[in-house]
């Protein structure tokens, strides 16, 4: 469910009262407390909180089966129950276990289980025979370099929840229903399922930026103090790193800077009992929205003007999308307003004050409405220019498996899993979020105090566009005096090993700014190794092109000018229809046969719309990925004279077209 209509979530009151008594039944994972099996404890560093967690036996396979991992809940008291979840994967090796990254997608939203399992996390999800899901090693996951921490925030998405509510998820609309109902007539059984929930109360969330920024300083506080030997020693010179995506260019600068505020408040920047400073050492931004004042003019350019030669629109819807983010009361002018507001009325960004609230919605609304959506009338993705709708990729088959009993008892949960929570998502909305603030001078901030900032974008991505991505770099690099060479500095090959070139980078000293080739919006899942080397290299503090070690005050690219060298359109693949992302995934036709009860799933993925058609049984193991070697980080002795540019994800052939009209994108 990553491209339809807003959804509204329908929260009715708590009047069902008639079932409090009812016996738990099948649909409802098991929670009582044998079954969970958690150990909690009171934080180390805060009486008040408490964290729950659990070794998540079998539910995620790694290269080396010494890799320690630990899924949980870090519990925080406030107006109302905050219990993050985390699932925290071990390294591969000594190097990789002495630095530690936090991954956070976007939405905002949406479940960090989407990047785990389908973009960056140290296993995948594959196929064992007809009605079997399960996980191998992924090959160019991170934790080849980092110990990773995926954190599902802010409260009530993925995993996290303010209180364990029975509910009715209707698959077609991705809608749930609390409390708990029977199953409207007009839906087959299948696509009508019990469950778990959070509230789905949209006051029980952060819904700013800036409040979420301190709710997961203070989760990052009790994972630490629980596991003290995760946390990077003092003055390590490999510390902890932020990486975010999408939604994540707004969630990264702002959390970084709010947990570097945080630091400097404590007496010491060493450890003390009550505080763990974080020593955040870099900050990816993986196709991120950063500020749409800054990338707005990109978005008709990506639309007609890109480097794969593809006008998706015409030309005059663009240059009309383009008039209106610089007209009088248009999407630049609205930012601006809302930003100067903000500062004025609610400069903490509490969301608390109504006009404020209603003025940089409105700004956000009108953006995305006259800027962003023409895109449109091309029925493409808006992840991928090159997939037309309906764009299945990546697989949602991780949702299905998140969902089985073993897996869930595995990780101690309580809930069921989703991947967008639509009350988080209309919370953001509502605040006007997406607008409220320059996120530059942040990232200019922490670039100035020395922490690397990496921005890696794909350039098949319309949402978050490269072009907008680049212009935010140099953004950046302006407001920073010793960053001048950054503006001047050529763009270098990314080298991903010694026969392939993964896209071109421009570097200077801590700045970092890669165009990844044949990518689109998540980046990890279409290039996993050109991904994988850039993340290794940020982190490292070595040169993105080469891998090789540099001089952090002095290095530079050398090279061309400009990025835009051009790319040949692949063709669109054919999409799958998962039984998880019905609206997203299936055409009209597939939602026809699964309204009508004549569709059959395998894994969650559609195989048959006649309901007499038997399906073969099969042992056969989808392999995954080829793991020959499995640890190491590429370090380049010389360009590849006769490099391949083009490669990766084989995309298949022209899928249905699908006219879907979309009145949000979510930014995951
Ligand atoms: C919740 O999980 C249970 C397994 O514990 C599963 O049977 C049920 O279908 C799931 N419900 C939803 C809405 O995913
Ligand atoms: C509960 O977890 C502990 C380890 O934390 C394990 O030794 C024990 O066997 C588990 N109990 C059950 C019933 O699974
Ligand atoms: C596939 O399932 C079979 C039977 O349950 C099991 O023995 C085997 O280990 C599974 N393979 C993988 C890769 O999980
Ligand atoms: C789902 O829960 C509701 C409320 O408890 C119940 O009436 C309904 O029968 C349940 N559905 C199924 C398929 O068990
Ligand atoms: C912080 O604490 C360490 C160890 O206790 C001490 O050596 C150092 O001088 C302190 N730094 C400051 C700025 O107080
Ligand atoms: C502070 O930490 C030290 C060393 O871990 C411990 O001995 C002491 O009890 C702690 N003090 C408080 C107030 O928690
Ligand atoms: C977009 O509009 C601005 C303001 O009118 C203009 O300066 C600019 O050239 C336009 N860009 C394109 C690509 O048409
Ligand atoms: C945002 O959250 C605050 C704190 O819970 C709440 O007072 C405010 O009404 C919320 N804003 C909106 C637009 O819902
Ligand atoms: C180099 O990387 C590309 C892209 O990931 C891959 O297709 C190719 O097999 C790799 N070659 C070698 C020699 O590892
Ligand atoms: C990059 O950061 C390091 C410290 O992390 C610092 O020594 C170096 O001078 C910085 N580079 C630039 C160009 O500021
Ligand atoms: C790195 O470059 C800076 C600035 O040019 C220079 O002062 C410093 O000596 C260099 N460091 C090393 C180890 O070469
Ligand atoms: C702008 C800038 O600093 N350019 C330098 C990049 O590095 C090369 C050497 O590798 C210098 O020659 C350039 O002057």
């Amino acid at each position: 469910m990553r491209l339809h209509g807003p959804q509204r979530v329908f929260v009715a009151a708590a009047a069902c009262l008639a079932h409090l008594a009812r016996p738990i039944e099948a649909q409802f994972p098991d929670s009582t407390p044998e079954h969970l099996n958690l150990t909690t404890i009171a934080s180390p560093s805060d009486p008040t909180i408490s964290i729950s967690y659990k070794v998540p036996e079998g539910a995620c396979k790694t290269a080396f089966d010494s890799q320690q991992q630990y899924t949980g809940w870090v519990s925080i008291p406030g107006d109302y129950p905050t219990n993050t979840f985390f699932w925290f994967i071990e390294g591969r090796d000594a190097k990789a276990s002495s630095t530690l990254t936090v991954w956070l997608n976007g939405g905002p939203g949406s479940s960090s289980m989407f990047g785990l399992f389908n973009e960056n996390g140290p296993c995948e999800v594959i196929e064992n025979g007809t009605s079997r899901l399960t996980t191998a090693a992924r090959e160019w996951g991170w934790d080849r370099a980092s110990n990773m921490l995926f954190v599902d925030q802010p409260n009530q998405v993925g995993f996290s929840y303010d209180e364990a509510t029975a509910g009715s998820l209707d698959l077609m609309t991705n809608r749930i229903a609390i409390p708990a109902t029977t199953r409207p007539n007009s839906l087959p059984a299948n696509v009508f399922l019990n469950g778990t929930f959070s509230s789905q109360n949209p006051l029980h969330t952060s819904n700013t930026t800036q409040t979420s920024a301190t709710a997961i300083w203070h989760m990052l506080q009790g994972f630490l103090s629980t596991f003290p030997q995760y946390r990077p020693p003092a003055g390590n010179t490999l510390g902890v790193n932020l990486f975010a995506e999408s939604y994540g260019g707004k969630y990264g600068p702002a959390f970084a800077e709010k947990w570097q505020k945080l630091n400097a408040l404590q007496p010491n920047s060493t450890v003390t009992n009550s505080t763990t400073s974080i020593e955040l050492k870099a900050l990816g931004i993986v196709n991120g929205c950063v500020d749409d004042l800054i990338q707005g003019p990109y978005y008709p350019i990506m639309a007609t003007k890109n480097s794969y030669g593809l006008a998706a629109i015409n030309s005059v819807r663009a240059q009309m999308a383009n008039a209106s983010f610089y007209a009088d009361g248009g999407c630049r002018d609205l930012i601006t307003q809302c930003r100067s507001t903000v500062l004025v009325l609610d400069p903490t960004n509490s969301g608390t004050v109504p006009d404020v609230n209603q003025l940089c919605a409105k700004a956000y609304s009108t953006c995305n409405e006259d800027v962003i959506l023409p895109y449109s009338d091309s029925g493409r993705s808006v992840y991928d220019i090159a997939a037309l709708l309906p764009d299945s990729f990546p697989s949602s088959q991780y949702i299905d498996y998140l969902n089985t009993p073993n897996v869930q008892e595995a990780m101690g949960t309580r809930l069921n899993y989703t991947e967008t929570n639509m009350a988080v998502y209309s919370a953001y909305v509502n605040t006007g979020d997406f607008e409220r603030e320059a996120m530059v001078p942040k990232l200019a901030n922490l670039l100035a105090s020395g922490i690397r900032v990496g921005f890696m974008y794909g350039d098949r991505d319309y949402v978050c566009n490269w072009y907008g991505g680049e212009a935010v770099s140099l953004a950046v690099a302006e407001s920073v005096p010793a960053y001048a060479p950054f503006a001047k500095a050529g763009y270098a090959p990314i080298i991903v090993n010694d026969t392939y070139i993964g896209g071109v980078v421009r570097q200077f000293g801590n700045l970092s700014f890669s165009r990844v080739y044949q990518a689109g919006h998540f980046v990890p899942a279409y290039q996993p190794n050109t991904a994988f080397e850039i993340f290794a290299r940020i982190i490292y503090g070595t040169s993105v092109s080469t891998g090789a070690q540099i001089n952090l005050s002095s290095y530079n690219t050398t090279g061309d000018s400009s990025a835009s060298s051009a790319m040949d359109l692949p063709a669109s693949p054919d999409p799958t229809c998962y039984i998880r992302n019905i609206a997203g995934s299936c055409n009209d036709q597939e939602q026809s046969a699964i309204i009508n009860g004549k569709a059959t799933f395998v894994n969650g993925a559609l195989v048959t719309q006649s309901p007499t058609t038997s399906i073969p049984a099969t042992t056969v193991v989808m392999t995954a990925t080829t793991t020959a070697q499995l640890t190491g980080v590429f370090t380049a002795t010389a360009t590849p004279s006769n490099a391949a540019t083009r490669g990766g994800v084989s995309k298949g052939d022209i899928g249905s077209v699908v006219a879907a009209a979309c009145a949000a994108a979510l930014l995951m």
